[in-house]
């Protein structure tokens, strides 16, 4: 098949499963290419069966706001007509799926039918999407798609919930490269970070409110007053100077570190003890699963997808939103008994196998069949 893929092309999940999707759909022989306004973060080097091509919006002094959205459809345009693509899948509603039905509307006077498969990730659902200013967009949009994925079970009821949606919704769960994403001996790492050999935790994220970064350092300070642990903090967004703020406040600067935008996660994961993910909302949880992988138990809020993630007393444990308290108690539950510990290690590692790419991209190339065959 020939494949149009749309994403963001930053660190954020969405744009993390559109191209690790790309990527093994050319390794299975499909031709991809991939129309964003940048190349994407985990798309740096070169296969024979992946193109990109870039968006590029012009700056006019006429507009105030480009319009993005607009250029993205005229390119959408330009590449199935010249490139003759089967199929195009975008990811994220916003302004993705409305994008992509007018270069649909556009292509049809070419006398050109093009499906368009559209993902739902979550904020462009839970937050953004339900904001009374793009719904009739996001509503339409999605009831015009050929064929419409969430990531999880709870994100399509979401959708089901918030929006006048007639169209079907399938679920496709994110997927792991297990191939990657697997516990790699970081020793030295392990002893310049915990020399004492403590416990280490890890937390990583684009630092937006969503996360409750807050309640990290809130849950890292109750946990180190118990067992002696250090706690990583990977990423970075608008919440970072708050979390650390309250390292000052809590005086444990010491024993928490920073480490901004990361590359090759598995690394740092790969020598951690336990994730903490407390979001206020998680369609899926793509960091968490990435964790799992790596051997990592999951101490995260019972919000959106995650129960259908993270199993409770076995992979991990979950909490109300905010119930910090809670979240530190599971935490020090797993960490202070070692053989517990190694228990927790070896369900997570079992249930991510469960999301093995392999089982996965299946599932995608099965639905695409379907809705070409459909349209
Ligand atoms: O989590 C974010 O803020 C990034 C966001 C995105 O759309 O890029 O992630 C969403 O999509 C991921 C991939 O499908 C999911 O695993 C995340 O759970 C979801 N985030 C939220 O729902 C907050």
């Amino acid at each position: 098949m020939k494949i149009g893929i749309v994403c963001y092309p930053t660190f954020g999940g969405s744009g993390v499963v559109a191209t690790e999707l790309g990527k093994a759909l050319a390794d299975h022989g499909h031709q991809v290419h991939f129309i964003t306004y940048s190349q994407p973060a985990r798309l740096d080097f070169f296969s024979e069966n992946l193109y990109y091509h870039e968006v590029a919006v012009s700056q006019y002094p006429l507009f105030d706001y480009p319009p993005y959205e607009l250029v993205l459809a005229s390119k959408l345009v330009d590449v199935v007509r010249h490139e003759k693509l089967d199929i195009l899948h975008v990811h994220y509603a916003i302004p993705h799926a409305s994008a992509a039905y007018m270069a649909k509307q556009i292509l049809a006077t070419f006398g050109i039918h093009i499906p368009v498969v559209t993902t739902l990730h979550g904020t462009d659902i839970t937050l953004v999407g339900k904001d009374v200013t793009f719904n009739p967009v996001v509503t339409f949009s999605i009831n015009k798609s050929d064929g419409v994925t969430a990531v999880s079970e709870h994100l399509r009821k979401a959708t089901y919930d918030h929006f006048d949606i007639t169209n079907e919704i399938e679920v496709i769960p994110n997927f792991i490269d297990l191939n990657r994403f697997s516990h790699k001996g970081k020793d030295h790492f392990k002893k310049a970070i915990a020399p004492n050999n403590e416990m280490i935790m890890v937390h990583t994220s684009n630092f937006r409110k969503v996360k409750r970064a807050t309640d990290v350092i809130r849950i890292f300070k109750k946990v180190h007053e118990t067992i002696p642990s250090k706690l990583l903090m990977v990423g970075d967004g608008p919440e970072r100077v708050n979390c650390e703020q309250l390292c000052r406040e809590f005086g444990i600067c010491d024993n928490v570190r920073f480490l901004g935008k990361q590359d090759a996660v598995e690394e740092i994961l790969s020598v951690a003890d336990l994730f903490l993910m407390p979001s206020d909302t998680e369609s899926f949880g793509l960091a968490a699963l990435e964790a799992m992988a790596c051997q990592v138990p999951v101490i995260s809020s019972n919000a959106g997808g995650l129960p259908e993630l993270n199993i409770q007393g076995v992979t991990g444990f979950m909490s109300n939103v905010g119930d910090v308290a809670d979240m530190a108690k599971n935490a020090i539950y797993i960490l202070e008994d070692r053989e517990r510990l190694a228990e927790f290690k070896a369900n997570a590692l079992k249930r991510a196998k469960e999301f093995d790419l392999s089982i996965i991209l299946p599932l995608y190339e099965n639905y695409y069949k379907q809705i070409l065959e459909k349209s």
